[in-house]
């Protein structure tokens, strides 16, 4: 059946030092999104954006995890709106916004149900604020998720139906020390670039399918944009060299779409990190528009 989709914009920019991000809904939106989505045969309802208070207009508080607070609050909102769409029979599809925002689309996607997490990202995301090197919460979503360190103590971060056996990170390229370590020790399965190098982005992508739908109800999606190469993604605030091309992201996607159409299992995506006043020509955002399209069944024939 096809879906319909229900278009949240999360306008966040409090888990980045990059300003610039909030701008990412509007951005996507302007890279023809609906028409994208059409392509794609999926029927969509944009529900408009979240208010999120500007940066300015608030402190960020204390400095392992810059405003927490204000990240609570939009999450917690944003959470309500994703686990409301899927009560409703339509698919949340979350436009960034910094990637704090998926701590709020996992906690609704997992609310009810056991879900398994798609981690698209040069990044492992994985600090606490114990660990962070920069206190950007961007950095922290799926240690949120997962409940990890001071996060054990933040309930409304805590995705429920989340366990770590169903968590894949795909393109991961950039760790810090910490992370390195505490990625190893956790049963997340997680996939560098040489993976993708090694076995090519299809044969890497199925495998971490099959972590993520394994015993889960779902699946949700988290596409960082930075998860590509910054060639041709350069529109983020935290690019790193070397990502994912044009054709393997879509390939990645496309194949997200084909397990989905054998198994019906995607619930959610979200893709975030998208910064205009870093990009050209709105770049980054039109690659974010196509590989929505991709992964809701987008096909060249
Ligand atoms: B993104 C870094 N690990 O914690 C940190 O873009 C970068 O959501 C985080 O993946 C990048 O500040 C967060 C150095
Ligand atoms: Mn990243
Ligand atoms: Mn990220
Ligand atoms: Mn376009």
């Amino acid at each position: 059946m096809p879906k319909t989709v229900h278009v949240i914009g999360a306008p966040m920019d409090y888990g980045a030092d990059r300003r610039g991000v909030d701008m990412g809904p509007s951005a996507i939106r302007y890279a023809d999104l609906a028409t994208e989505l059409g392509k794609a045969g999926v029927e969509a309802v944009d529900a408009g954006d979240l208010l999120v208070p500007r940066a300015e207009e608030r402190a960020p508080g204390h400095d392992r995890a810059k405003f927490l607070p204000e990240i609570e609050d939009v999450c917690t909102r944003l959470s309500d709106e994703v686990a409301g769409a899927i009560e409703n029979d339509r698919f949340p599809l979350v436009l960034g916004g910094d990637h704090a925002v998926a701590i709020g689309s996992m906690a609704g996607s997992a609310r009810n149900a056991d879900v398994g997490v798609l981690w698209l990202d040069a990044h492992g995301d994985f600090n606490t604020p114990e660990t962070s090197p920069s206190g950007n919460v961007h950095g922290m979503p799926l240690a949120a998720a997962l409940g990890e360190g001071e996060f054990a103590d933040q309930p409304w971060a805590n995705a429920a139906g989340l366990r770590e056996e169903n968590v894949a990170l795909v393109g991961l390229r950039n760790l810090d020390d910490y992370e390195r370590e505490a990625i190893r020790d956790t049963d997340m399965t997680a996939f560098t670039m040489s993976d993708i190098d090694e076995r090519g982005v299809t044969a890497v992508v199925d495998d971490a399918l099959d972590v993520v739908t394994t015993g889960t109800d779902g699946i949700h999606v988290s596409l960082d944009m930075d998860w590509l190469d910054p060639d041709e993604a350069p529109g983020v605030g935290t690019p790193v060299r070397g990502g994912a091309t044009y054709r393997e992201a879509h390939a990645a996607l496309e194949a997200i779409a084909e397990r989905d159409e054998s198994e019906d299992c995607l619930r959610s995506l979200e893709v975030v990190e998208v910064n205009p006043i870093l990009d050209e020509s709105n770049r980054t955002a039109d690659i974010a528009a196509e590989l929505a399209a991709s992964a809701l069944g987008k096909r060249i024939l």
